[in-house]
């Protein structure tokens, strides 16, 4: 059945790209591999096994917090064009529209194709009333998007729930909220999932839980580039470890070898002294100021604060900072005119 509601746009970055950065990772001192690439089909398993251990509060608290969202809702005139970062799973987005139920479009972003289209189109069927546009991409991808032409008569609101944010660094989170202020132009806002810092005993077991699906998860990545790009890892050989940074106050998580080893990628040997690491992935832990102050560094202000009793989870909700108003307004209305290749879904449009 052909669904009137639901589109595809597929701007997935070649698998080029992923041997690049994989050898260029491995080859730099201390070795390094981009979390992004830990959501293949298997890694997208594990991480909602992830969402569900009892140790993993992050998802069961920022669900708890959703409900006090209503409030927002009633205060906006135009239906909401909610842009979801990360939206393969519609999961949050389903809890979402119980708490802001004037939600007239929805735009999940992912790189995991397969996945987003399946459970998007899922969506369109369930929801005839929302219109759905899956959109595979990277988020520097998103730069060059024609938002304005897509979002035309609805509020843009980027959902980046989860605290993903923390998987960046501080300048890469930097300049993506600058980027994403250029996408919600002056009427817009933003709703940001913030994991927030506390007491080692909690966060320690969250990142390597008892049955050993995060440990599971963290060697998946070796397994992927030995499957997609033909590496030799032996999975056997490398530990999950995770390290607390306290200056920077995030969780980090490595592959270490077990052994003194050469693994085979692309025709090129890889090296690992025994205890050498491959660090995988950041998970920043933030405060409210942390915030506040990237909020009003990328053009934003921070508006509400909704948290749990515990102070486990923040949802922020980032609203436009007046005095970034007019400058990022022509940047938005230029950018729908630049990319002629994606033709504009008219007809979509809220009103129209
Ligand atoms: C997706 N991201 C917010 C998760 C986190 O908590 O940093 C990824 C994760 N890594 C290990 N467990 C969960």
């Amino acid at each position: 059945m052909t669904l009137l509601n639901f589109r595809t746009l597929d701007l997935a970055p070649a698998a080029q790209d992923f041997l690049g950065d994989v050898l260029q990772g491995l080859k730099q001192t201390p070795k390094m591999l981009a979390p992004k690439y830990f959501y293949d089909a298997p890694g997208m398993e594990l991480f909602e096994q992830i969402c569900e251990l009892p140790e993993y509060y992050v998802t069961r608290t920022e669900l708890s917090i959703m409900a006090d969202l209503k409030p927002f809702a009633t205060t906006q005139s135009r239906p909401l064009a909610v842009i979801e970062l990360g939206g393969a799973s519609s999961f949050k987005f389903r809890h979402l529209q119980r708490s802001l139920p004037n939600i007239g479009m929805y735009i999940p972003v992912d790189i995991c194709g397969p996945a987003l289209f399946n459970e998007a189109q899922l969506l369109a069927r369930d929801c005839p009333e929302l219109n759905v546009l899956a959109l595979c991409a990277d988020y520097q991808q998103l730069a060059s998007f024609p938002w304005a032409t897509y979002t035309a008569g609805y509020t843009p609101v980027v959902y980046f729930p989860g605290s993903t944010i923390g998987n960046l660094t501080r300048s890469e989170a930097k300049s993506l909220l600058k980027m994403l202020r250029t996408i919600v132009g002056d009427h817009g806002c933003m709703l940001l999932g913030c994991d927030l810092m506390k007491s080692l005993k909690t966060l320690i077991p969250a990142y390597d839980d008892a049955q050993g699906v995060t440990a599971a998860f963290n060697l998946n990545l070796l397994r992927r580039i030995n499957k997609d790009l033909g590496a030799n890892f032996n999975t056997e050989q490398f530990r999950h470890e995770i390290r607390f940074n306290e200056s920077e106050r995030k969780i980090e998580m490595h592959l270490v070898s077990q052994i003194e080893q050469s693994v085979d990628l692309a025709g090129q040997q890889i090296h690992f002294a025994k205890g050498e690491s491959i660090h995988t992935e950041d998970s920043r832990k933030f405060t409210r100021h942390d915030i506040e102050t990237l909020a009003a560094e990328s053009g934003f202000a921070l508006e509400k604060w909704w948290t749990d009793h515990d102070d486990h989870f923040a949802i922020a909700l980032l609203g436009v900072n007046q005095a970034s108003r007019t400058v990022h307004h022509s940047v938005v209305s230029s950018l729908a005119h630049t990319s002629a290749a994606l033709a504009p879904v008219g007809d979509w449009a809220a009103g129209a």
